[in-house]
């Protein structure tokens, strides 16, 4: 059998914060497959243990010690078995004995093996043959909260979507006039601004958060009048790095204010319709289920989208689809520590017309796997920066796989 796994190895990389992380090596008769796990700054308290007691160096050893000597044999085509035998090793709720970092890479490793052993690509390993659709970008231009550091804006993401546009290519390349014309404006506004970017490569300027919103909204609708290309503005709040529990309410300091649940309701209502925003991830704190239904049936013409909130979790999310609780939901594969898991999370949101939005992490390394997510799971939306070398490596990847489509390329619909 050419799939059939032959070696798992596990050694120590870093992210491009620096920290370190897993990669893991899968050798099969055939092929070979590699896949590094990335790391949130904003993580939800859902997620799973990113690694065990004793970090990257004792998930190098429990790799050794329990995951190879399980897998050897097995064949790599078999994701959902594999996923499945990685629960049973670990034995834990939240992958706390071999790390949901840990499993996360050698879940995509495996199946990255497995497109190699059969010589396809990865997304059509893992999403059939028929699979054409390219996801649009929502990349950030500016960013703030725990992305940025001293006086950025309070809100973590300000994010920019093609929302019609006919070609990955171009939708990749609007992405990119908007940032420069925002770096542009950021220089204008303040002559002292030193081009400082944070962690995704967002401009990491000294601004309010409404200054952020005006300047990012201004760009973009130039960049839209000037190329043709429809592009929207977005967030992503992150607010339960905002929240403090203890006081109750949503504190900013940039801006000095601070808003208990209702006042940010009605605060994130008003942006929405002022700067016609179609994108607002995680605007409660990660428990607040309520307000975000709330928000949901209140916001129009705008996708209300979950990250911390559901942590790519089915339960949490079917929880929320019950509740009415937004109406997009974040993909991120290590929140749950297997791609049959998130896939899983993702059919539950697609049958519930929910938007799923493939997702990078603050703290990528430089692989590009998620590109080939995102087309494989049939997600519309692709969250992965705009400039920045791990962003880009996923950018330029979608664009390749677009290029290998040729004419059955399409870009998917996002429903506004
Ligand atoms: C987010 C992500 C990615 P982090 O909150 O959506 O932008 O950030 O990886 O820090 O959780
Ligand atoms: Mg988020």
């Amino acid at each position: 059998m050419p799939t059939k796994i032959q070696s798992i190895t596990a050694q120590k990389i870093f992210n491009i914060r620096g920290e370190e992380t897993i990669e893991i090596e899968v050798k099969t008769k055939n092929g070979f497959g590699r896949a590094s796990a990335p790391s949130g700054a904003s993580r939800g308290k859902g997620e799973v243990v990113p690694y065990p007691e004793g970090g990257v160096d004792q998930a190098m050893k429990r790799v050794k010690e329990l995951v190879e000597p399980q897998l050897i044999g097995i064949d790599a085509q078999g994701q959902e078995k594999i996923d499945l035998m990685l629960h049973q090793i670990d034995g834990t709720q939240d992958f706390r004995k071999i790390g949901g970092n840990t499993s996360y890479a050698v879940s995509l490793a495996t199946a990255d093996a497995a497109a190699s052993s059969m010589g396809r690509p990865l997304f059509t390993q893992l999403g059939g043959q028929l699979t054409s659709e390219l996801p649009h970008p929502l990349g950030n231009v500016i960013g703030g909260g725990k992305h940025a550091r001293g006086k950025a804006p309070d809100i973590q993401e300000f994010l920019v979507l093609p929302v019609k546009v006919n070609t990955f290519l171009d939708a990749a390349k609007a992405n990119i006039l908007i940032h420069q014309r925002v770096g542009a404006y950021l220089l204008k506004k303040d002559k002292t601004f030193t081009g400082g970017r944070g962690d995704e490569g967002a401009w990491a300027p000294n601004l309010k958060n409404e200054d952020a919103l005006e300047i990012a909204t201004k760009a973009c609708e130039e960049v839209s009048d000037e190329t043709g290309i429809k592009c929207k503005v977005g967030l992503d709040m992150a607010a339960s790095s905002l929240w403090d529990p203890k006081k109750k309410c949503y504190i900013y300091p940039r801006d000095e204010v601070d808003r208990d649940s209702g006042e940010q309701l009605e605060f994130v209502l008003n942006i929405i319709q002022k700067y016609k925003l179609v994108y607002v991830e995680d605007p409660f704190h990660e428990e607040d289920f309520e307000s975000f239904a709330e928000l949901t049936k209140k916001a129009k013409k705008c996708l209300i989208c979950g990250d911390d909130l559901f942590v790519t979790n089915k339960e949490r999310f079917a929880y929320g689809i019950e509740k009415g609780v937004g109406n997009a939901i974040i993909i991120k594969g290590n929140q749950v520590g297997t791609l049959t898991d998130a896939w899983e999370t993702t059919i539950l949101g697609q049958k519930a017309e929910y938007v799923p939005v493939m997702s990078h992490r603050s703290g990528e390394t430089t692989e590009a796997h998620i590109a080939h997510l995102a087309v494989a799971f049939r997600c519309p939306i692709i969250k992965a920066g705009v400039i920045e070398g791990a962003r880009i490596a996923i950018i330029n990847e979608l664009v390749r796989i677009e290029k290998m489509l040729g004419e059955r390329a399409k870009m998917a619909t996002v429903p506004l």
